[in-house]
């Protein structure tokens, strides 16, 4: 088993979902936690928790993914004893809108191009090279089943997450031969701020597409991460895909009662 106790684990989207779950279940394996997002009174009330609760080191700064600069300035810039990131878990992310191609929001598409490709992009460049100077390390990405299978009006959110699949793919092949050791993690349908950012705040809407079906919560979630992230280091999990039991596919999802 590989033990994360006093290890960095760097969780980015921590102030809220599957990050903030994943930094919890973190801290309960003793690592020592770097918490980011863009909202910054989350990250440090979360902070608090995880010292008060776990008795770990923690350390919160703001980041927006897709900002190239602030990515590089940020993680270029910790503190010397927060370098060592062992452990980067790329959870940000977010899908706005459920348009057709035809009516879709180019705002909508720059969001979740930019976030969930680049932004994830940007942040393996600044975490990577110091995996590999230092011989240890482990890339969580968080894919989806939507990038794994299109769905209608589904289009730029799972082009990003096909993305996402490619990248996972990719950065396996080309850390061929390191220890360095990558795997993602693509859930279905996890009832989280998710569909509110979708809906653009629309909290009804939000509520209805977990309706009459029991959802994954984040914790499923971050206990796949430690899982995969636990097991002895000539082990790679490659890929894990995850639905609810009511679900089998991004379209097909069983409910008790009519949304
Ligand atoms: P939440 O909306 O609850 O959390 C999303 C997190 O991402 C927040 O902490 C948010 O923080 C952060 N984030 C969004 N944009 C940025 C940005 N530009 N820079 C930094 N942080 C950002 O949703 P989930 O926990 O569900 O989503 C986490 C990941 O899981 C996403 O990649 C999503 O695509 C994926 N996913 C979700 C599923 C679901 O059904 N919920 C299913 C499959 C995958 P802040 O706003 O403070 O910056
Ligand atoms: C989120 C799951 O099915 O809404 O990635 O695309 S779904």
């Amino acid at each position: 088993m590989t033990s994360l106790r006093n290890k960095i684990v760097l969780i980015t989207g921590s102030s809220s979902g599957i990050g903030r779950s994943t930094a919890i279940r973190f801290a309960a394996e003793g690592a020592n936690i770097l918490i980011c997002a863009r909202r910054e009174e989350r990250l440090e009330s979360l902070a608090q928790e995880l010292r008060t609760t776990h008795n770990v080191k923690v350390h919160t700064f703001t980041l927006d993914v897709r900002d190239r600069a602030a990515v590089e300035r940020s993680i270029g810039g910790l503190p010397a004893e927060w370098k060592d990131i062992v452990l980067l878990v790329n959870n940000a992310g977010l899908s706005r809108g459920l348009d057709t191609i035809q009516e879709g929001k180019t705002d909508d598409w720059d969001e979740m191009i930019d976030t969930n490709v680049k932004g994830l992009l940007y942040v393996t460049r600044a975490v990577l090279p110091g995996m590999i100077a230092r011989s240890e390390g482990h890339i969580v990405n968080i894919g989806s089943v939507a990038g794994h299978w299109v769905y209608p009006k589904g289009n730029v959110y799972n082009a990003s997450k096909f993305a996402v699949t490619a990248l996972n793919e990719g950065m396996k092949m080309d850390l061929l031969g390191t220890p360095i050791r990558v795997t993602s993690v693509d859930p279905g349908l996890i009832e989280t701020e998710f569909s509110i950012v979708r809906f653009h705040g629309d909290e009804e809407r939000a509520k209805n597409v977990y309706k009459g079906m029991t959802p994954l919560s984040p914790d499923d979630i971050a206990d796949t991460i430690v899982w995969a992230a636990t097991r002895p280091a000539h082990v790679n999990i490659s890929t894990v895909v995850m639905m609810p039991t009511d679900q089998s596919s991004p379209t097909l999802v069983h409910r008790r009662t009519t949304p």
